[in-house]
């Protein structure tokens, strides 16, 4: 086979920024996968380029001008980029290939401007599509493992694109790691509710934490997992065995469930600096915060006090919660969470609307059925910009009041003043201030009170949330047009526009009633 000029872009941002966050955290965000490919293709020989695309790099200039093959790798806010991306290189006679995040969600739509769309990945589907390195009209050829990979290569392997994408991080600089695929917990709108758990090797974690130790003073370790810790022993151990106590730092996303107070503890020993349990809803899943069957007020004082306990052994927690579950209704849910505010002042909340990625949970199917789903553009799709479905219970001005209200709350003087006050260490406190008060806090809270505001002023707009039309209001246009910047003309006609329904078109034979206004998307 002949070797292979190879670009490889991941796409820890959507747009150029200039913003300061995205300064110091971008290139925090590089995923795991895009450089897992970069060590395959070398394995199989050929020429590697590796860019992170953080925002702040000129795309025309940094894509190199001869590559046989492109892989991209894109969350699904950033898939209308992607997209332009491919177009371009497309006319230039590259062949394009889509995976991650995205590429799980809406294989169809991104089928339309890849020649490949991954799904699971392993070195033998990558060695297939470098094999095959043709092009696929009109719709990509759409490629996945059995199974999440049994085994990937380690920072060792990865270093030279994660030392490159760190020389972008002037301040904290994340090594990003993986111990697990998958998760047991059947979470019905998580994209691995149906994906069974595995620890990976622990080996080459061991051999990867040894390395780190070559390369920093003191790493700083983000763990990948879904939901780390699940074999909590045998994870620690291996973290315990290969280097001293408290020589690495680590952050990772973890259950309540898994966060006993002996967990804590060793947790602590070994240097683990901050955490983000999900709690997600008073009123459902509480087998993921071991709450049981207790719900409500009875949760909110359960989780509260875990959290607090969490807290006195780990100086940084951020707690996850869900807005607009079916299972919420009324002010409850949201006052509720003001309580959980007051009674856990030194956690730092973050939010995320209901989403509901193409065919990425099981539950997604059943929203479909429901014609509930609405086709906000991609680019809103990273649970904060837009919520695309129907609530169940609120009418769309009330909810967004509520999710206001919520937010006031969250970052109001008196919780930033409470969160520092409950923050013991230097860091996180000032961590806590930044986000509160930059685009995470405040300016979400600006984008919340003027989406509110056309709710209630504008027909038209509102028209587009209630499934009455499928016009895209000017105010979403204009967001896209402005991020995508000079690749904007490089984005095909109707991107902007996907089939919400295309998940439920494709498994159901009968014709599907979808609301009148979806029936020419896609
Ligand atoms: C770890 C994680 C993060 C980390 C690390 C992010 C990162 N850059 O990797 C942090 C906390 C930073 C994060 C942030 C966000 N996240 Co996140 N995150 C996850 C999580 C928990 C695990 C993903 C993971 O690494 N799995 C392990 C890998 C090995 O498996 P995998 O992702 O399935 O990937 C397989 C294939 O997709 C493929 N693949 C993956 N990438 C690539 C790339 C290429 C080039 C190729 C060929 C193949 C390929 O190979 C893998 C092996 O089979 C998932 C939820 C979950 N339970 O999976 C959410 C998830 C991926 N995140 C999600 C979202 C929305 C976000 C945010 C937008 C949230 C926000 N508003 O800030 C941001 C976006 C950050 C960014 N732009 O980089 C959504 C994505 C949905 C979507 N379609 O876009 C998920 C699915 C959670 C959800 N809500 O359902 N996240
Ligand atoms: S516990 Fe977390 S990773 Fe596991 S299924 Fe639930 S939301 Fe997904």
């Amino acid at each position: 086979m002949r070797k292979l000029r190879i670009g490889i872009i991941d796409l820890a941002s959507k747009s150029s920024t200039r913003a300061l966050w995205a300064r110091v955290m971008n290139a925090n965000l590089s995923s795991i996968m895009p450089q897992v490919v970069g060590v395959w293709c070398q394995r199989a020989g050929h020429d590697v380029s590796m860019l992170c695309y953080t925002g702040f790099e000129d795309l025309e200039k940094e894509i190199p001008p001869d590559l046989d093959i492109m892989f991209i790798g894109a969350f699904t806010e950033a898939a209308l980029l992607a997209y332009a991306i491919s177009s371009r290189l497309r006319a230039k006679g590259v062949i394009t290939v889509l995976g991650g995040p995205h590429a799980r969600c809406y294989p169809e739509d991104a089928g339309k401007y890849f020649d490949y769309v991954l799904g699971f990945t392993d070195e033998a589907v990558v060695n297939d599509v470098l094999h095959d390195c043709s092009r696929h009209l009109p719709l990509g050829v759409r490629l996945s493992a059995p199974r999440q990979p049994a085994d990937i290569p380690g920072v060792r392997e990865r270093w030279a694109f994660i030392e490159a994408t760190l020389r972008k991080a002037p301040l904290i600089k994340l090594v990003p790691m993986l111990a697990s695929t998958g998760c047991p917990y059947t979470c019905s709108f998580c994209i691995d509710s149906s994906v069974p758990y595995r620890l990976l090797n622990t080996d080459v974690i061991r051999e990867d934490l040894r390395f780190l130790l070559t390369r920093f003073k003191r790493p700083l370790v983000g763990w990948h997992d879904p939901n780390f810790g699940i074999r909590f022993d045998d994870l620690m151990g291996a973290i315990e065995e290969a280097v001293p106590p408290g020589s690495i730092d680590f952050i990772a996303e973890s259950s309540l469930s898994l966060l006993s107070e002996p967990h804590l503890q060793r947790l602590q020993r070994n240097g683990f600096k901050a955490l983000l349990p999900g709690v997600e809803s008073w009123f459902d899943l509480g087998e993921k915060s071991r709450t049981g069957t207790v719900q409500g007020e009875g949760k909110v004082l359960r989780v509260a006090e875990h959290i607090n306990l969490v807290l006195r052994y780990i100086p940084y927690v951020q707690t996850n919660f869900v807005l607009g579950l079916d299972s919420d209704a009324g002010s409850e849910p949201f006052a509720l969470t003001k309580r959980f505010i007051d009674l856990s002042p030194g956690a730092f909340p973050g939010y995320s609307l209901l989403t509901s990625f193409g065919e990425a949970a099981p539950i997604n199917y059943q929203y479909q059925r429901e014609g509930r789903l609405i086709g906000f553009p991609f680019h809103f799709l990273n649970n904060n910009c837009a919520m695309n479905m129907r609530p169940k219970n609120y009418a769309w001005p009330e909810f967004y009041q509520h999710v206001i209200d919520l937010t006031q709350h969250s970052f109001s003087r008196r919780a930033i003043f409470r969160r520092i006050a409950a923050t013991g260490a230097f860091v996180p406190r000032w961590l806590n201030v930044i986000r509160a008060i930059s685009s995470e806090g405040y300016g979400r809270l600006r984008y919340y009170a003027d989406v509110h505001r056309q709710l209630v002023t504008d027909r038209a707009f509102r028209d587009y949330f209630e499934q009455e039309t499928d016009i895209l209001p000017p105010f979403y246009v204009a967001q896209i047009k402005k991020d995508l910047g000079p690749l904007w003309t490089s984005l095909p006609e109707r991107a902007i526009y996907h089939d919400p329904y295309a998940f439920l078109k494709s498994k159901e034979t009968e014709p599907v009633d979808v609301p009148i206004a979806m029936e020419s998307a896609g």
